[in-house]
């Protein structure tokens, strides 16, 4: 079995040494300029079209994320590079959702705690308690309530404020108010004084965190945005800090990566940057998952995670 991994930045050799574990009879190559020798397996983030493009032998493409949008983008630019009949599979959490919940939960209690004002106090050398937010108060809404979503809904439960949760079909979470729907979308913000944005970016949520949506938010209100950049109109958020509707901001996603140095997010106060890490690819969890989807495949079994093209996620 040929085994083709690209995944640039990683460290690959980490990730060969997981293959051999997981998938002993397989052979894994890393994908070089020029390669269009047969695989039957192509693991990839973010591939080049000529990796995919005609391959022989393909029998799944596996996707070394969550996020499908990078390679749906590139099928749109160069139709035809997802082989017609071979599956796209998505990893399934694989140790990305407790990554998720705990920064989801660190960038809320940051904020519920007002650790951002006491910052702000240390740096003018400022002793000056500060009065508490209520936590009945402190309605959040999670928005995709998927594999990560639905975990850290539950994860920011625990702290015993009241969640909400926002999906396409409708669901049913404990302890959670969920809505479906963009029937239900301005019922959903309504009262919301963090949004937590964990959605796919396809055409339908695309620029979704904008103006309206802010203003449909208990003001003041805050933002943490760990899924895409897409998803946020940045000049809206910038106004709506301005205006002091939404409070700040964390956010680990931005419409172009790296986020240039030059861009005013980097001289906002109000907004926290971390550099698209809230959930990372772990070798050893992805490596399992994908080698239990193989030996799945290869007895003819289905498996989870299989994207639908159709939808975007
Ligand atoms: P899933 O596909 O498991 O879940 C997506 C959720 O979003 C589902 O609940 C789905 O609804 C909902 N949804 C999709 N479209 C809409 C819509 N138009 N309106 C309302 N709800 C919608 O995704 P994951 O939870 O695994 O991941 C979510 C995203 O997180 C990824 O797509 C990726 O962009 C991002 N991500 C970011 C990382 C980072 O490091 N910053 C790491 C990993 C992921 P339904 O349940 O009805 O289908
Ligand atoms: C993902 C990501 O989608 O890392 O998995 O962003």
């Amino acid at each position: 079995m040929d085994i083709l991994l690209y995944l640039p930045d990683a460290d690959l050799a980490h990730w060969q040494a997981a293959c051999e574990r997981h998938l002993p009879q397989a052979r894994m190559r890393l994908w070089q300029e020029g390669d269009d020798a047969p695989a039957d397996f192509a693991l990839v983030w973010r591939p080049p079209a000529a990796l995919l493009r005609d391959r022989p032998g393909l029998r799944a493409i596996f996707n070394l994320g969550a996020g499908v949008d990078g390679i749906l983008a590139l099928e749109r630019a160069h139709p035809g590079t997802l082989p017609a009949g071979v599956p796209l599979i998505r990893l399934d959490d694989a140790g990305m959702a407790r990554q998720m919940t705990e920064y989801a939960c660190h960038a809320v209690l940051h904020y519920f705690r007002r650790c951002d004002d006491y910052d702000r106090q240390q740096a003018q050398g400022i002793w000056q308690p500060l009065p508490a937010h209520r936590r009945e108060d402190f309605t959040i809404g999670v928005m995709g309530l998927g594999q990560l979503g639905a975990q850290v809904a539950a994860g920011l439960r625990a702290f015993g404020f009241p969640l909400r949760g926002w999906s396409r079909n409708p669901r049913q979470l404990e302890g959670i108010a969920c809505y479906a729907g963009a029937a239900q979308f301005d019922a959903f913000l309504q009262d919301c004084k963090v949004l937590v944005n964990l959605l796919p970016h396809t055409p339908d949520t695309q620029d979704i965190l904008n103006r309206q949506t802010f203003a449909k938010l208990a003001a003041p209100a805050y933002l943490v945005n760990v899924a895409r950049g897409g998803h946020l109109v940045e000049a809206d958020l910038l106004a709506a800090i301005a205006e002091g509707h939404i409070a700040g901001a964390a956010l680990d996603v931005f419409r172009e990566e790296p986020l240039a140095p030059a861009h005013p997010f980097w001289r906002e106060p109000r907004i926290r940057i971390t550099p698209h890490v809230s959930a990372l690819t772990l070798p050893e969890e992805s490596i399992e998952q994908i080698a239990g989807k193989i030996t799945a495949l290869t007895r003819g079994a289905s498996v989870s995670g299989i994207v639908d093209l159709q939808r975007g996620y």
